[in-house]
């Protein structure tokens, strides 16, 4: 049964332009988002931007320009780079936009109201890279030094509006005991939060001061500027908080990474927590899951411009350029640090990731069949004349309705690799069944032509199949192959933003014999390394 879908990704500094990581959770998102559109869900994908960081002021300065026109600059990089590397967002927030900044002096207004964010003094030490304070014991466990960067944490006091998280620390752990309708993961992301939130909750810091006209003033008292990480998180319920877009929340997933975790899975609920309990508010229901990954590594090693392995803009458009945009996305969304282990971006990994699933497996096999579909029976696709199992022995339409459930189950649980494994294990049980049927050779005989028929009909069929649960990760070639397969339906539902029916169409026999087949170029040409 379609329903809604709201699907987000952290919005991103704008102290300097986007790079792997960034690209990375934004494809993610968005191979989970068109998978949704797919099914016929109403789905709402954001991404975006966080402007009001203390580190956007810096860059701004030493670029001599205004905070607003370096963070313009970089904002711009970030949605140029999603529109041109095919992302389909539903909106970009930016967090300097007044639609956003009147709902944050809103909420906060709220939370001052009710006694949840109070004036109080704190001294503490502080990570300015991070723009967070780290207690006591982690910041003696890291010798005082950022846990992220290394760089020294700075003693500061500040006098400050505070909120209560350490009001609900009971709230959450009974929620997230429960998981059904609050849940962290993966599991064991999930049980770090868990005893991090067991050894105590302190009431956080939710403003500054001295940060001049950059960021949002708390409301009532012009010497404060909210926190940007309060003003960031609200982000998601600021975008979709109108008439005509509340119907999306509680987001279904927010993608994020291990290093923001903290702040999605127990500052944001506690936040929503005090929120949703105020006349009005509530909707303002928890987030469904908090999904956070781990890093990308390049060749080996935490990336690093001085190294010269940083994956930035420069790299990422070779990519493409070399192997196409839907190469990227099937290597960042199979290959990806999902788990909680970090991956490593190797250009070895690429090309081999590359050549075996997209040019010898999907590629290849679709010419294959396209090519003797034109050889054998005029580029028409022929009427199958007996059974699936007679031709083969085996049967292929249960095969591709296995592999249909195993890829569902995967997308819902997020299990991105395995769900293009699950597609791809159709193409090749495809190339299997191409061995063993030998079409080619009993296309020799005239009187064994029905069996030819049989078999590149069954081949079409399940190929139509796969590209359909492959459209996610790659909908730049698997369009081109719907071109070719006379399948522009689903090119016309699914354009700008539309909604599918993958029920229906997965349905086995929806191939109309008779098609026309157009043979073409190799979907994803073999890579000849001579071209790095
Ligand atoms: O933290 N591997 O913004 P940010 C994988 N503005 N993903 C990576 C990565 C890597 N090596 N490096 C970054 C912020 N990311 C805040 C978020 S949300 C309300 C505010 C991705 O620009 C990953 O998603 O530092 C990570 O969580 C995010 O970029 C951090 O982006």
């Amino acid at each position: 049964m379609p329903s809604k879908f709201y699907i987000t990704t952290p919005i991103y500094y704008v102290n300097d332009r986007p790079h792997i990581g960034h690209v990375y959770t934004t494809t993610v998102a968005d191979v989970v988002a068109r998978y949704h559109r797919l099914k016929g869900d109403d789905t709402f994908f954001l991404t975006g931007t966080d402007e009001h960081a203390a580190k956007v002021v810096d860059s701004a300065a030493k670029n001599d320009v205004t905070p607003l026109q370096w963070a313009d600059r970089n904002a711009k990089a970030f949605e140029d780079t999603f529109n041109r590397l095919g992302m389909t967002h539903n909106d970009f927030i930016r967090t300097t936009q007044d639609r956003h900044k009147s709902k944050v002096e809103h909420y906060v207004k709220q939370l001052l109201d009710c006694g949840d964010v109070y004036l109080g003094e704190y001294e503490g030490w502080y990570d300015a890279g991070q723009e967070e304070y780290v207690p006591e014991n982690r910041a003696k466990e890291s010798d005082y030094k950022s846990p992220i960067n290394g760089k020294p944490l700075v003693r500061k006091t500040e006098k400050n509006y505070f909120f209560k998280l350490s009001a609900y620390g009971d709230s959450l752990l009974q929620l997230l005991g429960s998981g059904e309708v609050f849940d962290v993961k993966p599991v064991a992301r999930k049980n770090e939060v868990v005893a991090r939130i067991r050894d105590g909750l302190n009431d956080i810091p939710i403003s500054r001061t001295g940060s001049g006209d950059w960021g949002i003033k708390v409301p009532g008292d012009d010497n404060h500027t909210i926190y940007v990480w309060i003003d960031a998180l609200i982000n998601y319920l600021s975008t979709i908080d109108t008439d005509d877009r509340r119907k999306y929340w509680p987001a279904d997933v927010h993608f994020v990474a291990k290093d923001i975790l903290w702040f999605h899975a127990v500052i944001w609920p506690a936040m929503l927590t005090s929120l949703a309990k105020l006349p009005g508010n509530e909707w303002m229901r928890l987030p469904r899951l908090i999904y956070s990954h781990s890093f990308w590594i390049s060749e080996g090693k935490k990336m690093s411009k001085t190294l010269g392995n940083f994956i930035d803009l420069e790299k990422i458009d070779h990519y493409v350029e070399t192997f196409g945009l839907d190469a990227l996305r099937y290597f960042l969304a199979t290959q990806g640090p999902m788990g909680t282990t970090d991956s490593d971006f190797s250009e070895a990994k690429f090309i081999e990731t590359y050549n075996t699933d997209l040019a010898n497996t999907f590629g290849n096999c679709f010419s294959r069949v396209s090519n003797m579909t034109a050889r054998y029976f005029d580029g028409k696709l022929p009427t199958p004349t007996e059974e699936p199992e007679s031709a083969v022995g085996i049967e292929h339409d249960r095969i591709v309705e296995q592999a249909v459930r195993d890829y569902t189950n995967a997308m819902e649980s997020l299990e991105l690799s395995k769900a293009a494994a699950a597609a791809m294990g159709i193409v090749r049980a495809v190339d299997s069944y191409i061995e063993t049927t030998q079409p080619f050779q009993l296309a020799k005989q005239q009187d064994k032509l029905p069996q030819v028929a049989t078999v590149l009909y069954n081949c079409t069929e399940s190929l139509r199949i796969a590209s359909l649960l492959l459209w996610p990760f790659l909908p730049e070639k698997v369009q081109e192959m719907w071109d070719r397969t006379n399948c522009n339906h689903y090119t016309e539902a699914l354009a700008d933003r539309g909604t599918g029916d993958l029920d229906l169409w997965q349905q086995w026999g929806r191939s109309q014999p008779g098609t026309h087949i157009q043979k073409g170029d190799p979907l994803f040409p073999r890579f000849q390394p001579a071209k790095v």
